[in-house]
């Protein structure tokens, strides 16, 4: 069990104005920050990002999704991170997300669901170390 994970909060959410209020409630949570930038992924990057999502059909709408506009992109720390983190964001899907969850506050839909948490430790390593240096993790 890794005291890590990694987010982003995407494009829908940055454009409604709510990264405030997310980060917000993320520290509020207990969550320390560990790296942080804002930053705008080319389709290319975004799509290696999501490389293992490349045969589902919704995988070109994602890409567009991701890198249409900036995001903010964090890791973040706390005991047992991803699976805390995981149940503050909510489900994938903000209709089946409880009440509560960052999803359930800003995400509109599956496709545009506001914020990423990652999945597993090792993902959690990989996917702050794709958008991160180590001279920006602290
Ligand atoms: P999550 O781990 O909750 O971020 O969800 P997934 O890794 O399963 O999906 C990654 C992203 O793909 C989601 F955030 C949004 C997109 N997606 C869809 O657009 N449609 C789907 O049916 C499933 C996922």
């Amino acid at each position: 069990m890794s005291n890590r994970t990694f987010t982003m909060i995407k494009p829908d959410a940055m454009e409604k104005g709510h990264a405030g209020a997310i980060l917000n409630h993320i520290t509020k949570a207990g969550f320390k920050i560990k790296a942080l930038k804002m930053l705008k992924l080319s389709a290319e990057k975004a799509g290696e990002f999501y490389a293992v999502h490349k045969e589902r059909p919704f995988y070109g709408e994602l890409v567009e999704y991701m890198s249409r506009g900036p995001i903010i992109a964090a890791i973040l720390e706390k005991e047992n991170a991803v699976a805390s983190f995981r149940e503050l964001i909510g489900a994938t899907n903000p209709a089946n997300a409880a009440e509560g969850t960052i999803r359930k506050l800003y995400a509109t839909s599956v496709a545009e669901n506001a914020i990423h948490g990652s999945d597993s430790d090792a993902n959690a390593k990989i996917e702050g170390d794709f958008m991160f240096s180590v001279l920006e993790q602290f």
